[in-house]
């Protein structure tokens, strides 16, 4: 149980959901099963070099085979919502045409939560886009947009008498930044900004096109994104010009000219919900800017039903020259998670507010966790004091900016279960529950039980 650290009652709207999120790539294994092609992670995976280790997600927590045991198990954990991704490839083994066997898993899954009382949300991608689609030039090809909406209406098809929540795209800031810019995520590609671009704008009219898809299959539906974040903290919360320099920093892109450029939460939240581009890409791709239609943008800004975004750490800032902002130098000896991440609390109360005066949006954060040096102990527990200390941090901040006037809709913990980190292999363990990779055993930590109470205690405050 909780042990020493007690358990908090967050107020939260009568309506908030509470979950545990996880992604295709990172928990199912079951590579070979269901005839599922290949995705850019299978391939990336076997390039040397590529991965911590040279580890790969071939089987991973098997969730594939092992879900209707860790169905009972979020049963047992109290969680009122999992928010899981759908395999592409598993589902159309080449992206593109009839969905084969792979989509009778998904039906399954959902039918099992739902007996349980467990609210399903659906992630249609989460970077592991079919190699044969990437084989045709990935995002870079504009034809992306209308294999992404055909995939999507598929998944509305199959799912949407049951599955009300979707999420079109996770996190296109790092798997187009990381993946098409700076190398270290799959596909691997290391191309400059100006040829990035046109692959950032085919992911924002998927994104359209699928709306509009999965709306006509599933009338009922409640979609939205979950965008990664890069949230500017005011070094001095009582200073307004300190405010101000961490809101442009949150919502006003910064051009560096590499990858960094691409983690903006602007270049996806802009277009998607007021229909246009910051002006940053004006300024700096004036040519590509005035290529995109106002035909093109029409078809991104498509209503939403939530905001959704993914916080972990962001960036201290003050007012730097010229109106701009500056980044302020971490602590010596400020906390860190296993990664290496900063810890900051605060950051969530500011992503909320800044998102919702920017964007106006109901909005849910669907990923936040640390990854721990999480292990069995010899008492047969997982013992994670710093992961309950972490979680009551950053929960004591959504509620700041709840009772501060911001819809929110739920909150997701990142992760259920301990995965496979893409770069990083098995190294980083994010779960509330422990997996022994070798037996695929699990153990939920301290926090899953803690985090159990807290659903209990907080429900309906
Ligand atoms: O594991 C990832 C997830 O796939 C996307 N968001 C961040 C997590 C931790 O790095």
């Amino acid at each position: 149980m909780a042990g020493r650290i007690g358990v908090p009652v967050f107020r939260f709207p009568e309506r908030f959901v509470w979950g545990g999120a996880t992604a295709a790539a990172q928990i199912e294994g079951g590579a070979e099963e269901d005839g599922r092609g290949d995705s850019v992670w299978d391939v990336f995976c076997r390039e040397a070099g590529r991965i911590a280790g040279g580890e790969t997600p071939a089987r991973a927590c098997e969730f594939r085979t092992r879900w209707r045991d860790d169905v009972a198990l979020m049963r047992e954990l109290g969680l009122r919502a999992f928010r899981f991704s759908v395999s592409w490839s598993r589902v159309m083994p080449d992206g593109t045409g009839r969905p084969g066997p792979g989509l009778s898993f998904y039906q399954k899954l959902t039918d099992a939560l739902l007996e349980v009382g467990i609210r399903p949300y659906v992630t249609l991608y989460h970077w592991d886009l079919p190699q044969a689609l990437q084989d045709r030039g990935g995002w870079l090809n504009r034809d992306s947009a209308d294999w992404f909406a055909d995939y999507a209406e598929v998944m509305g098809r199959a799912l949407g008498d049951r599955v009300k929540d979707w999420i079109t795209f996770n996190e296109p800031q790092i798997f187009l930044g990381f993946g098409y810019a700076h190398h270290s995520h799959a596909p691997g590609l290391a191309l400059p900004l100006a040829e990035v671009f046109p692959a950032v704008h085919h992911v924002n009219l998927a994104h359209g096109r699928a709306v509009v898809r999965l709306r006509s299959a599933v009338p009922d539906a409640r979609i939205g994104f979950a965008i990664a974040t890069k949230i500017g903290i005011p070094r001095d919360e009582s200073d307004p010009a300190c405010v101000e320099a961490a809101r442009r920093a949150t919502i006003d892109p910064e051009w560096t000219g590499d990858h960094e450029t691409l983690l903006n939460n602007a270049w996806w939240a802009d277009p998607m919900v007021h229909g246009r581009y910051p002006d940053a890409l004006h300024r700096h791709l004036p040519e590509f800017a005035a290529s995109v239609t106002a035909a093109d943008l029409a078809e991104i800004r498509q209503p939403l039903d939530f905001f959704g975004y993914n916080y972990y750490f962001g960036s201290i800032v003050e007012p730097g020259d010229g109106g701009g902002w500056r980044r302020v130098a971490e602590p010596p000896g400020a906390p860190r998670t296993m990664f290496g991440w900063p810890v900051h609390p605060t950051g969530l109360y500011w992503a909320a507010r800044f998102f919702h005066e920017a964007y106006g949006l109901p909005q849910y954060v669907f990923e936040n966790g640390l990854s721990g040096m999480d292990w069995v102990s010899l008492d047969g527990a997982v013992h994670d004091p710093q992961r309950i200390d972490f979680l009551t941090r950053y929960l004591r901040e959504f509620e700041r900016a709840h009772l501060a006037g911001v819809p929110l809709e739920g909150y997701f913990h990142w992760s259920l279960l301990d995965n496979f980190e893409w770069a990083q292999g098995y190294r980083e363990r994010f779960g509330l529950v422990h997996v022994d990779y070798a037996t695929q055993r699990r153990t939920p930590k301290d926090s899953a039980w803690w985090f159990r109470e807290v659903i209990r205690a907080s429900r309906g405050g």
